[in-house]
């Protein structure tokens, strides 16, 4: 008798284990049925007044300015950094470029940035099930020191987090001008191996300054090194013939990866990073695209960039995925003309204001540096409205987080997931800004920046940086094109600045700080 209970207890207790196991399976499955596709869509020096969503009268880029209407269009968004590496360290990490000495702009070479102990946001969502991908510009270093390039080259995006990476190293102005898939070289031929040097050429290699005869593209400063397809690039390479990417082909390339991706990958939930190369120098619009802007190549890789993105858009619609993906749109720093080609930047830029009445621009601790379109679209959920909440490109780490239900995050992202949905108008109150290595305060309307050595007028790019022998202090509400400097009239506000941007900072400038330097 007792036998036959002990059974049936143990039947029951089986029937209801399988139960509770079905059902947290199906609670899983449907968890993460839930879980929103998240793309972030990077451009590489795209300034706040160069999409007609943001001002811009004499270009139209409707594509994106359907996600900036569609969406939570934000006039207060910014990158960490008015220049690359150091604004895509802190979107990937979600910390302070400026904790972090080495990061500043990376030549081909430079071993990688990030830490693979380091919390990345690809490797935060993989924790949650996530497929992560990274297609485009990378810029954080790949290797430990001496890369060899002809075999797989690691640690890099794949080892801080990435399940998979379609890459450009750098920039595309700086050679090894090849794609690496997966930490290899796309296309190379075994036979033609590749060397990379950023000191010294490969005897008998030409130059773009010694062989001015076989550029196309001619140099303004730098880009006088090896030539490759009729570009002077930053380094040196040799080898690697079949390995070389075409120029005017970049964009679609990028794009076809970055669908084959969406379309691959759309029955889970995935994260893909798709960092294009636009309007980042050497411009070089697909030929379907050239004279479309009336304003040179600038112009038109910028409509090309568009004209992708809609493509993009296109897939995820046709994949039946547009209502559960999260899209975040940026730029990784502000906008430059002249960037070290003669290309038409200057000379055709007629009406346009790539600043959008900001002041300064790539290089700048002024707004133009690191306040960029900012946008974030979901279709069915997030209801289009335009916020003046400030953001910084390092908050998708803890807003993310918040989204898909874990609170690993890092230090310095600030969780502003509800700005992000347009449920808030609440952004963050305090926000460090940094400039080749200069920090500026961003607190409330107001902006502070300490007085710094150097000159203010970079003559090359044509760009105000923002150095001054004395302290500065903008009401951005006031004075957007920051002409009116408040430091003298207004100490009460100074002070308080002050003493915020030192505690961010933490530094103690008692001890005297180099960089920053007070009346
Ligand atoms: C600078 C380059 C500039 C650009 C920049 C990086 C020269 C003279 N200038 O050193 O052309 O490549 O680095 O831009 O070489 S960024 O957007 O990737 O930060
Ligand atoms: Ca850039």
């Amino acid at each position: 008798m007792k036998i036959i209970k002990l059974n049936v207890l143990l039947v029951f207790t089986l029937v209801f284990a399988i139960g509770c196991k079905n059902q947290s399976e199906k609670k899983v499955a449907k968890k993460s049925e839930q879980k929103p596709n998240i793309v972030v869509i990077y451009l590489d020096d795209l300034g706040y007044g160069d999409l007609s969503s943001y001002g811009a009268t004499e270009l139209q880029t409707p594509n994106i300015d359907a996600l900036a209407t569609g969406g939570i269009k934000f006039t207060n968004g910014y990158a960490s950094s008015a220049t690359c590496t150091p604004s895509r360290y802190a979107l990937l990490t979600g910390m302070y470029p400026w904790r972090n000495k080495k990061a500043k702009i990376l030549p081909g070479t430079a071993p990688l940035l990030i830490s693979t102990e380091q919390q990345t946001l690809p490797k935060m969502l993989k924790k949650q099930g996530y497929q992560t991908s990274i297609v485009g510009k990378w810029h954080l270093g790949l290797g430990t020191g001496i890369v060899n390039w002809n075999e797989r080259v690691s640690p890099g995006p794949n080892e801080v987090g990435f399940d998979k990476s379609y890459i450009l190293a750098a920039t595309q102005d700086r050679v090894p001008t090849v794609y690496i898939k997966d930490g290899n070289v796309v296309g190379l031929d075994k036979n033609d191996p590749i060397q990379v040097n950023y000191k010294e050429n490969f005897e008998g290699e030409p130059t773009a300054v010694l062989n001015p005869e076989m550029v196309d593209m001619k140099w303004h400063h730098g880009h006088n090194n090896s030539i490759v397809n009729g570009i002077g690039r930053i380094g040196f390479m040799k080898g690697g013939e079949s390995a070389k990417w075409v120029d005017t082909d970049m964009a679609d390339h990028f794009l076809k990866k970055a669908q084959n991706y969406v379309k691959t990958h759309k029955d889970n939930p995935f994260f893909l990073y798709y960092a294009m190369q636009q309007p980042h120098v050497p411009r070089t619009p697909h030929p379907r695209f050239v004279g479309k802007s009336g304003m040179g190549p600038r112009g038109d890789v910028i409509l090309e960039a568009d004209w992708m993105i809609g493509e993009f858009m296109k897939t995820l619609k046709e994949e039946g995925i547009l209502e559960n993906t999260l899209i975040v749109f940026s730029s990784d720093n502000g906008p430059v003309l002249n960037d070290g080609y003669y290309d038409d930047a200057v000379e055709k830029l007629g009406k346009h204001d790539p600043k959008g009445g900001l002041r300064g621009g790539k290089y700048s601790i002024f707004e133009a540096g690191t306040r960029v379109p900012f946008i974030t679209y979901w279709k069915g959920k997030i209801k289009p409205a335009v916020s003046d909440a400030v953001v910084c490109q390092m908050d998708l780490m803890a807003s993310i987080a918040e989204l898909v239900g874990t609170e690993e995050t890092s230090t310095d992202s600030k969780n502003v997931l509800n700005a992000f949905l347009g449920n808030s108008d609440k952004g963050r109150d305090n926000l460090v800004i940094e400039a080749t290595g200069k920090t500026a305060l961003r607190s409330g309307d107001w902006l502070y920046i300490p007085a710094y050595k150097g000159k203010n007028f970079r003559e090359k790019v044509g760009i105000e940086v923002g150095n001054f022998p004395f302290e500065q202090l903008y009401n951005l509400k006031e004075d957007l094109g920051q002409h009116n400097n408040l430091a003298e009239t207004n100490s009460d506000k100074l002070t308080e600045m002050k003493a915020t941007f030192q505690k961010l900072r933490g530094l103690d400038f008692k001890k005297g700080v180099k960089e920053v330097i007070f009346r």
